[in-house]
């Protein structure tokens, strides 16, 4: 018991240090910078939920689109054979567009082992038991822990083929460098034959992608500011929300959507024994939500490794599932 408590403390002080470090790494470059994967703490996780509920955010909406109404071209690109496989969900979540697969597979009764990969062993939990309350067919091995280090472990589990799900255009939050790195790191952690479906939300109308990252209830504002917050609670540090401001950028050339927060005035911010200093109007770069043409999808695709094996949009034609062979 005391060890499990002492093991459970370790994981906690090595998650705050890096939390620590990245904050004041991020914050002492130039132009100051903080990484949205830390949006999501339990306020974080609620915002996004309010988020995804907007009549202007489009995406969850779209890729819900496919998997509910294409399950049967989207099982055909996974499993053309129906030979036995395993899918694994990077980042599986509450799985609740995946969910429409997996009920179409074991409904065709497909011999597949659904394994989701979450950082979080509580959400994992949760999946779960929702599961295999819904599908009690459905076999799953939860994978908990960092997206390599499970890819890893599942081909250490089995050794059938692997289709590895990455929705919801979680890789627009990496900027092209990063996202061409991802799949490079994922290219090789996998087998010949194995394969992708990555959910890349497309250019359109620029008004529409600025709508749906501008809300003027403030909701995406809130999630932003809710980091420094989190830093304040987690850090021990004194930002004031009154004196940032939330400033959404869309540039179609390049398809870069991204949020900043605003200094309104200057200041001297506190984080434990450290101090920052912001000029006023000087900005911290928090979030980029990429938007990409087909040519970018392939380029991304082809120069990490990959070969494309087919795509299905929705019916607007805003978000593409993509599907690469490695
Ligand atoms: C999680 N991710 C794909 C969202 C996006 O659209 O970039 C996060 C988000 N940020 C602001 N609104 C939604």
């Amino acid at each position: 018991m005391n060890v499990q408590l002492n093991q459970d403390s370790q994981v906690e002080n090595f998650h705050t240090d890096s939390f620590r470090f990245d904050v004041l790494e991020g914050l002492k470059s130039h132009p100051k910078k903080l990484s949205s994967k830390y949006f999501y703490d339990k306020t974080g996780d609620h915002l996004f939920q309010r988020i995804m509920a907007m009549p202007d955010y489009y995406l969850t909406k779209c890729e819900l689109d496919i998997f509910k109404n294409k399950t049967a071209d989207l099982a055909r690109l996974i499993t053309p054979d129906n030979e036995p496989f395993d899918l694994i969900e990077l980042g599986a979540g509450d799985a609740m567009k995946s969910t429409f697969l997996l009920k179409y597979l074991v409904e065709k009764g497909i011999d597949f082992t659904y394994m989701p990969i979450d950082i979080s062993g509580n959400i994992l939990s949760i999946l779960h038991e929702k599961l295999s309350n819904e599908l009690p067919n459905l076999k799953i091995t939860k994978l908990e822990g960092e997206y390599f280090e499970m890819l890893q472990k599942a081909a250490t589990l089995s050794s059938r083929r692997k289709v590895i799900l990455f929705l919801g255009s979680n890789i627009g939050n990496m900027s092209l460098e990063e996202a061409e790195s991802f799949c490079r790191a994922l290219n090789q952690n996998l087998a010949s034959d194995d394969v992708v479906l990555i959910g890349f939300d497309m250019k359109k109308n620029p008004h529409t992608i600025l709508n749906a990252y501008n809300d003027k209830e403030g909701i995406t504002a809130a999630f932003n500011l809710n980091l420094l917050t989190r830093i304040n609670t987690e850090l021990d540090a004194n930002f004031n929300l009154q004196q940032f401001q939330h400033y959404q950028t869309y540039d179609p050339v390049s398809g870069a959507c991204k949020s900043f927060l605003v200094s309104l005035t200057e200041q001297n911010i506190n984080i434990g024994n450290d101090c920052i200093s912001f000029k006023e109007n000087e900005l911290i770069d928090m979030e980029i939500s990429q938007k990409f043409s087909e040519e970018k999808i392939k380029e991304l695709g082809e120069k990490s490794g990959f070969r494309m094996i087919g795509e299905i949009k929705d019916s607007k034609k805003w978000f593409v599932d993509t599907v690469w062979q490695v």
